[in-house]
């Protein structure tokens, strides 16, 4: 230990560790934030933690190593410099031209790949890294990571089967500090405050209900439609992209009966009158789900405001819920005269693959979305706050598909399950498919019993 606790005074010394108010990556607010990158600057540093970390594992049990992007990839260098055995880069997107791989390097399917992390939280972005491994082929059995923030991710990996090992967790490291008198009073007490409230509600624990998401959701639309989905026992949201308003109506009798919502791109449908609208709203009253038009606003205010009241689709006039981008900034959807009875989802993070959203823009449209009161959620690929409805797209059985056109699916349980997602929706699976009645309603079956199970 005394030799792992005076590297870790020396780290310590180069800012790893602040203090203040964080946001994480999964949207969790923290009073500490650990970055290891500055010790990429520091050769003799990063070379001394590759070797402490190799000493965690017997060499012959991997044949290649990867790190988690980014902060993990120096280390991951260091290690494979030290040890010999070759490295591999994980992407984080593909690049959408030349190769597209998201795997860079010389590897074989079947290898075994040590796989490294700086920080530890909820273990997510391991987690999704070892599944774009495992999908090419490769097989991880060892994580090796710095820092365990103890927060439910060891446990959370180990769950799943991988041997994890830490250098350090965050309880020693604080005593080691403390004991070094190099924390202020009132750091520690922020710390162990933050740290016994998190350790009792960490990232293992369950999902909040829909009723206590109804407390949470001051939006009318938003309360409507959380009474919808515990009335119907649906979080089922169908995706009707069809250019005919007759084929929309045919598929909404079909499968109105399983569902919360109809999501509709009202400038796709060739025959669009108010009166299909008006017999899409009986049958939505009659059924008892929202109408959601997907129109994505995303220019200024004042054109989005035009969007939204005036043309052919007068959306304002019968839509319950908008998505909107919030690239143009918060003001953008400020002062667009929404109805009251008319709900916003931003859409934070696009299911396709190669969107361009980065952690940072994400985090800056949740936080936007958090302080609209006219936002009832968001679309995001990642657990958001609870104080957002969180809505999933690109959503299919068969998880592997992948259309030409660049959407990405994964199954419904994967988004209750990773994501935390309030509601799933699902197009061309449902009306596509030979018997959109039966399948939605499998789907409405599949994704009610996924919420269930997180609770
Ligand atoms: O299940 P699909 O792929 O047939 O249909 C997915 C639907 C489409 C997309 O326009 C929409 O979901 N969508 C959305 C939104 C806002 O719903 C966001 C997103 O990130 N990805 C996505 O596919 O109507």
């Amino acid at each position: 230990m005394e030799e792992k606790e005076q590297f870790f005074l020396k780290i310590y010394n180069l800012g790893i560790i602040k203090f203040g108010h964080f946001t994480l990556k999964s949207g969790m607010t923290s009073p500490i934030y650990i970055d290891f990158r500055p010790i990429a600057s520091r050769p003799d540093l990063l070379i001394k933690l590759s070797d402490l970390l190799l000493s965690e594992v017997p060499y012959h049990t991997f044949e290649l190593i990867c790190g988690v992007p980014y902060a993990a990839l120096p280390i991951a260098t260091t290690l494979s410099l030290r040890s010999n055995i070759p490295l591999i880069i994980k992407r984080k997107e593909n690049k959408g031209y030349g190769t597209k791989r998201m795997i860079e390097g010389i590897y074989k399917r079947g290898q075994n790949c040590l796989l490294i992390e700086d920080v530890i939280t909820s273990g997510d972005s391991l987690l999704q890294t070892v599944r774009d491994l495992e999908k090419e082929g490769l097989i991880i059995k060892n994580i090796l990571s710095i820092l365990d923030r103890e927060q439910g991710g060891i446990d959370n990996i180990k769950k799943r089967g991988f041997n994890i090992r830490t250098l350090f967790r965050i309880g020693e490291v604080l005593k080691i500090l403390e004991k070094k008198d190099l924390l202020k009073e009132k750091e520690i007490h922020i710390i162990q405050l933050f740290f016994k409230k998190k350790n009792k509600k960490n990232f293992q624990e369950k999902r909040i209900s829909y009723e206590e998401k109804k407390e949470k959701i001051s939006h009318p639309i938003g309360k409507k439609l959380l009474d919808i989905t515990l009335k119907k026992k649906t979080n089922l949201i169908v995706s009707a992209d069809l250019i005919y308003s007759e084929k929309i109506l045919e598929l909404v009798n079909l499968t109105g009966d399983s569902i919360c919502g109809l999501k509709l791109h009202a400038d796709i449908i060739s025959d669009f009158s108010s009166s299909f609208i008006a017999s899409l709203k009986k049958i939505s009253v009659e059924k008892k789900f929202l109408l959601f038009e997907d129109r994505k606003l995303c220019d200024v205010g004042p054109t989005n405001y035009l969007q939204l009241h005036h043309g052919i689709h007068k959306i304002s006039s019968w839509a319950d819920i908008l998505t909107v981008h919030v690239i143009a900034g918060s003001i953008s959807i400020q002062n667009l005269n929404i109805p009251p009875n008319m709900g916003l989802i931003t859409v934070s993070e696009m299911s396709s693959s190669g969107r361009l959203s980065d952690d940072n823009y994400i985090r800056k449209a949740l936080n936007i979305s958090l302080k609209n009161p006219k936002v009832i959620g968001t679309v995001a690929q990642r657990k958001v706050d609870d104080r957002l409805l969180l809505f999933t797209p690109g959503i299919h059985f068969s998880q592997s598909k992948e259309n030409s056109m660049g959407n990405t699916y994964i199954h419904p349980n994967q988004a209750f399950q990773e994501s935390r997602s309030d509601f799933i929706i699902v197009g061309k699976a449902i009306y596509q498919s030979k018997n959109p009645k039966i399948v939605a309603e499998k789907y409405r079956e599949v994704g009610w019993t996924a919420y269930k199970n997180g609770l």
